[in-house]
């Protein structure tokens, strides 16, 4: 037909590289730029076209590496509510991906066959439609034409919104797909998005100060303009405003991305980028290179460095809403808890269940995991510590706050903060900048520096190391994680060199993104916690 032949024309530019194997993983696919991602991209045109008739809704596609370097780049699919691509269809992503050119046509309705089943005979009427964006890499522009081509071939109509954060990509299939509907999201513009955000913010802040200003690092990428857009919405007097210093906005030239400098560089390397020249005690944060990552971090007098990565984030937030949700009198109605990963520091999770007495789930690595445990709470906070994660509110907890009335002048204010959180807390998706934004007010509610966020438990030492495998795939994991069931005895041994350690607590797991095993080790203190990370990187290699 002619669609097929419309398929198979369009790709012909782009032929897939012999010995290739691509793999739609955690974070959807991810490579060298010139490494066949422009095929790849082609399929995933086709792809978000099918899954935009099967849902009969706007389906996006963001292209991005996020942290990694700048000549990576990288796809991946958006839902109808502004949640990841379901996992089902990740598969078929994959095979699609790896079609030649000469069978793709055929690949792409054997799928449509398959997956639409029912619906077929409307199928080919029903219209498709996509939005897109890319970050600021120099490989983004050729990657959207190849992406255009499948969308042209299958006469798919769609929105370029050229540069968005991942982030405001989310927000906007969200917006667009509940439109005119009781769960309307927002406008789906950027200026949609800068509104909601600050009039959330304004209300949250009530007049009270935020101390000092606040120093972004913006890992030179796409987080850089989009933040410096929002701060024209934001208030900026002493009284109610903010005060942000952009920090790493280089998108002028793309190799500068991600290059020292970055919440990937800050988490892993344990330091400020180097260019950095912030005084003791000042407050800074940086983002990764597509903005939906934050960490935040500071120098103490004796230039000591200090980290508050996602589990703090997640903390504090938890803190802010059990006590808001408690002024507001709803918190007998709503079940708040928080989500981490065996990643989450041992000290963070005592702390939480403990000290907060909030429940804790731990699910695998990859933010569906976490999103999909945070759902189930009325309010769920999740984070990986690498800074990634947001807070989820139910129709429950939305329904008690809005409908809550209000018994004193406190309580009302409770609860319009509570309700500007909703908005002001990006709920598709991690979003670095809305994070940053509900972190300052939270720390301005509290009246907190950085150290007293600090202080409220004190990390256990840790050590995180890549280990290199023959072959990965025979380490097997479970209980989210944490224990092994294959190879065979490995587990035993890890739990044998834990016990040897005073708060010993380590695990291995294959990683989902590249290939090694990650060792993650934490003790009472920084030598044993190292050595153990070497004992149990011994036992798997
Ligand atoms: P893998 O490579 O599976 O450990 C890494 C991160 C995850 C997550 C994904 C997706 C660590 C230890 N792992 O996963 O948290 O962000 O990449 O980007 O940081
Ligand atoms: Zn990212």
């Amino acid at each position: 037909s002619d669609l097929l032949a419309a398929i198979t024309k369009g790709v012909e530019p782009y032929p897939i590289p012999e010995r290739k194997k691509y793999q739609y993983g955690t974070a959807g696919f991810r490579m060298k730029a010139n490494a066949g991602l422009d095929h790849v991209i082609y399929t995933v045109g086709l792809i978000a076209a099918a899954r935009s008739k099967k849902r009969n809704a706007t389906i996006g596609v963001m292209i991005t590496a996020s942290h990694n370097p700048a000549d990576d780049n990288g796809v991946k699919l958006v839902d109808p509510m502004g949640d990841m691509l379901e996992q089902s269809w990740e598969g078929l992503a994959t095979t699609l991906a790896n079609t030649p050119n000469d069978k793709l046509a055929k690949a792409y309705e054997d799928l449509v066959n398959e997956t639409l089943v029912d619906e077929i005979r409307q199928l080919h009427e029903r219209p498709a439609k996509v939005v897109f964006a890319r970050d600021t890499r120099a490989s983004g522009p050729y990657l959207v034409t190849a992406l255009k081509a499948a969308l042209d071939a299958v006469n798919v109509e769609y929105t370029d919104y050229g540069l968005l954060t991942t982030p405001q990509l989310h927000y906007m299939v969200r917006c667009i797909n509940t439109l005119n509907s009781p769960y309307a999201f927002g406008e789906p513009s950027e200026k949609g998005y800068y509104e909601k955000m600050a009039h959330a913010f304004k209300t949250i802040m009530h007049g009270r100060t935020i101390q000092g200003h606040i120093t972004v690092d913006c890992a030179n990428g796409v987080g850089a303009p989009k933040l410096k857009e929002l701060i024209k919405y934001l208030p900026s007097g002493k009284e109610g405003g903010i005060d942000i210093k952009v920090v790493n906005d280089d998108v002028v030239r793309p190799e500068a991305l991600n290059l020292e400098c970055g919440a990937d560089y800050v988490k892993t390397k344990q330091r400020a980028p180097p260019n950095f020249n912030a005084q003791p005690g000042d407050r800074c944060c940086s983002l990764d290179g597509d903005a939906d990552r934050l960490v935040y971090y500071y120098t103490d007098e004796s230039k000591t460095f200090h980290l508050l990565d996602g589990d703090r984030i997640a903390t504090l937030g938890a803190v802010f809403l059990a006590d808001m949700t408690r002024v507001a009198g709803v918190d007998q109605k709503l079940k708040i808890g928080i989500v981490q990963t065996a990643y989450a520091n041992g000290a963070a999770t005592e702390y939480v269940e403990k000290v907060l007495k909030l429940p804790v789930t731990i699910t695998p690595t990859g933010v569906k995991h976490l999103h999909h445990a945070a759902a189930r709470y009325d309010i769920g906070v999740y984070f990986e510590a690498n800074g990634h994660g947001t807070v989820l509110f139910s129709d429950n907890a939305i329904k008690a706050i809005k409908e809550a009335v209000p018994k004193s002048p406190g309580q009302k204010h409770a609860l319009e903060s509570l309700c500007a959180c909703i908005d002001l807390i990006n709920q598709a998706v991690g979003d670095a900048i809305s994070d940053m934004l509900f972190a300052e007010v939270v720390l301005a509610h509290k009246s907190w520096t950085l150290e007293n966020w600090r202080n409220t438990y004190i990390d256990l030492p840790n050590r995180l190391v890549a280990v290199a495998v023959n072959d990965r795939s025979i380490f097997k994991a479970t209980d989210a994680e944490r224990r092994l069931e294959s190879p065979k005895g490995a587990q035993e041994e890890i739990d044998r060199c834990c016990q040897m350690y005073v708060k010993g607590r380590a695990f291995a797991r294959a990683s989902g993104t590249e290939d090694v095993v990650r060792v993650y080790a934490e003790a009472h203190s920084k030598t044993e916690a190292e050595k153990l990370a070497a004992q149990v990187a011994e036992v798997i290699k």
